[in-house]
């Protein structure tokens, strides 16, 4: 009874977070199929912020892009009543801190940074090795890469203690990780199978399927035609 009437009051308050928040101004500059991107908008999603997308075309970056990101020119950007954040897991970071509901990093100080030590590695190890298994144009290189990948990714496979690796609910690392997923619904689940890596290939699946991920994922088809966008970009990340 109790528990029950704790819970109810928990969500009241939750909804009055996420009502509140929709009065301030929360935008993000990004695009459809960026996987950048997509980490911000499952972190909004999990939290129920209401916020506004505003389109980027990074073949002719908006001025609003150049004042927001001067350093590095790139999506996403995410604006809190005109402050700007850039860095996908820089925002993640300000989005827990600044709308405590379902928290998507652990409270304790030794799993928070075991959470920051694994996002670091996914984007310094794992992001351009994928992005190469599934892009590079020559078959060799191609299948040095997914060889190359399967040994970083052979890291994560042994990090994963549950059904996620924020545990029963998706967290930072999970976020990170997503583009494991969305490249391997591009390489139709080959990207690796289940017997190379087959908590992971679970992990992808689960995370796939999860109802907040569906909302906020592309279609496989807007995926694509980011990727065609954005070729000359990915041709300079595939060297
Ligand atoms: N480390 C950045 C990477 C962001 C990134 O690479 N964004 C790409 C789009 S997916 C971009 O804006 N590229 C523009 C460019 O390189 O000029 C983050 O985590 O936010």
């Amino acid at each position: 009874m109790i528990n029950t009437l704790v819970a109810k009051v928990k969500r009241v308050l939750q909804g009055c977070r996420a009502i509140a928040a929709s009065e301030e101004d929360v935008k993000l500059l990004g695009s459809v199929g960026s996987p950048f991107v997509i980490r911000v908008q499952i972190a909004l999603a999990l939290k129920g912020i209401d916020y506004k997308f505003v389109p980027e075309n990074l073949a002719n970056k908006s001025e609003l892009l150049l004042k927001y990101n001067p350093v590095y020119k790139k999506i996403p950007v995410f604006v809190h009543n005109e402050k700007p954040i850039s860095e996908s897991l820089v925002i993640l970071e300000y989005i827990d801190e600044t709308w405590t509901q379902n928290p998507i990093f652990p409270s304790d100080p030794y799993q928070r940074a075991m959470a920051r030590f694994w996002c670091k590695f996914i984007d310094d190890k794992c992001v351009a090795a994928a992005l190469k298994s599934v892009f590079l144009v020559d078959e060799k290189e191609r299948k040095k890469a997914r060889e190359e990948l399967l040994n970083v990714l052979q890291f994560l496979e042994n990090e994963l203690k549950d059904k996620f690796f924020g545990g029963k609910e998706i967290g930072i690392v999970d976020i990170a990780a997503l583009f494991i997923p969305l490249l391997q619904e591009l390489a139709e689940f080959q990207l690796f199978t289940s017997e190379k890596l087959p908590k992971l290939h679970k992990w992808s699946r689960e995370f796939y399927k999860h109802p907040i991920v569906k909302e906020c994922f592309p279609l496989k088809e807007q995926q694509l035609a980011y990727y065609k966008a954005v070729a000359g970009i990915l041709a300079a990340l595939l060297k």
